[in-house]
């Protein structure tokens, strides 16, 4: 079996920082062993990888990405393929991606559609959830059978009347399954019936250009939701995931159901943490590059939003990340912002953004990897194989430079995607490189890896109560 030892680097977990070399055997980490101490001096290895002045950190994991996914009349710009590796450019070398129940489909037809886009092509692991878009007796027990074939979570939402939306009624009916067979509910949190209504009035109006986006899908309107959401799960007696919470309000609903006690999690993304409702500003139809729900808010939200990542009211920050290119997909929606696809590139950029939050002050290194890596991977039954570095984990490693300079821009990134959502921004930090079970995907900036190499990761259930 092929071993390497990654030599005198900063071993960052979310549980400890220790200056250890590492020595991977085939796919697994079997040893960590103090830098300079008899045992590592002792390791013999076909391979290594010298790491001083670096940090050597688990690989990013993204439990919310969307390949592929066909939305508002077009579909996002990554493919498997693309987006995998994009992923594992930036650090992160395993996403959870969503695939989808089709209304009037069952779970597994939308199931093995995702498996078949996937399958052969990924540069870096990947796992699903899946989305429940019709909730009737039969969807309620093929949830069972996910569960039992690792696919632990399912995506509703309170948003998109006539694509995706469910209502209380369809909610609590998943939820009582989950809290039955262990499957975690997901919930976008935006009143859409609501929403649509001051779409169809804003228009009405002649508010049409991207900043209407943001105005119609109020505030108010993704804290109700998040209370509703929360009051539906414990009425079920369910834990609760809230995706892509953006609003003060809305962590504020999480925040108070944890302070009594109730098992209610919730993520944030880099672009309600680094992009605002400035961006959806922009003239020239610019501000449609930020068209994502929920939408950016006002930079005030942005300081509640660090606050509870610090706290722990926050658990994970992972991207959403859906593209859709500026030119012809974007432009969909020129003269009607309703019609411009929602999502925003940002699988490449997550590790850096958070580091460079480290950088800033308002995270430390130990809660980068934690809220990156390992409580991701225990949210959604992948830990400790993913997340941490520990003997019998998954040697997916990175060798992060903490140092080096970078200027994020869509001259240079990998997404398949014309724009960057954070153009010309410059940060401190990025991955040297990158180590997907054991084998060298990136390295000095040059492309190792290989459509194919990822594999599908079947979940346990949420680690995260035990
Ligand atoms: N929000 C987005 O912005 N894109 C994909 C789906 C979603 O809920
Ligand atoms: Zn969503
Ligand atoms: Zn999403």
């Amino acid at each position: 079996m092929t071993r390497t030892v990654i030599r005198g680097g900063l071993v960052v977990t979310a549980a400890e920082e220790t200056e250890a070399d590492v020595l991977v055997e085939g796919e697994k980490v079997v040893a960590l062993a103090a830098t300079g101490s008899s045992a590592a001096e002792a390791w013999t290895a076909d391979t290594v990888i010298d790491a001083t002045g670096h940090y050597v950190i688990p690989g990013g994991v993204d439990v919310h990405t969307h390949m592929q996914m066909p939305f508002g009349g077009t579909t996002a710009a990554d493919t498997f393929e693309t987006g995998t590796r994009a992923a594992a450019w930036g650090g992160t070398t395993t996403i959870v991606d969503f695939a989808i129940q089709s209304v009037g489909s069952s779970l597994r037809e939308g199931l093995d559609a995702w498996h078949a886009k996937a399958e052969g092509v990924c540069a870096v692991d990947y796992g699903f959830h899946m989305i429940l878009s019709d909730v009737t007796e039969s969807s309620l027990k093929e949830m069972d059978a996910l569960v039992g074939e690792g696919v632990t979570s399912f995506k509703m939402f309170m948003a998109y009347p006539g694509v995706f939306y469910s209502d209380d009624g369809r909610i609590l009916r998943a939820m009582q399954r989950g809290a039955a067979n262990g499957g975690l509910i997901m919930m976008h949190a935006e009143n859409g019936i609501a929403i649509d209504v001051l779409v169809e009035q804003a228009l009405a109006a002649g508010r049409t250009d991207p900043r209407y986006h943001g105005e119609v899908r109020r505030e108010l309107l993704e804290a109700e939701a998040t209370h509703r959401a929360v009051k539906l799960a414990q009425v079920a007696g369910a834990p609760l995931y809230v995706v892509h919470v953006s609003a003060a309000s809305a962590v504020a609903e999480l925040a108070a159901a944890r302070r009594q006690g109730l098992p209610v999690f919730g993520e944030t993304c880099p672009q309600y943490l680094f992009l605002s409702t400035d961006n959806l500003a922009e003239p020239d139809f610019e501000g449609a590059k930020y068209v994502c729900s929920t939408p950016l808010r006002p930079r005030e939200h942005q300081a509640e939003l660090w606050k509870g990542l610090r706290t722990g009211d926050l658990q994970v920050v992972s991207t959403d990340h859906c593209p859709f290119c500026f030119s012809g997909q974007k432009e969909m929606g020129r003269g009607d912002f309703s019609r411009i696809p929602n999502g925003l590139p940002g699988v490449e950029n997550r590790m850096d953004l958070l580091h460079q939050a480290v950088v800033d002050g308002h995270l430390t290194r130990r809660r980068w990897i934690d809220i990156a890596c390992a409580t991701p991977a225990r949210m959604f039954g992948l830990y400790p194989r993913k997340g941490t570095i520990a003997p019998g984990a998954d040697a997916d490693l990175v060798v992060y430079d903490p140092a080096a300079v970078q200027t994020l821009s869509a001259a240079t990134h990998h997404m398949n995607v014309d724009y960057s959502a954070y153009e010309g921004r410059q940060v401190t930090g990025r991955s040297r490189t990158v180590l997907s079970r054991g084998t060298v995907v990136l390295d000095d900036g040059r492309w190792l890896g290989r459509a194919g190499h990822g594999r599908y990761q079947p979940r346990a259930t949420c680690q995260y109560l035990g």
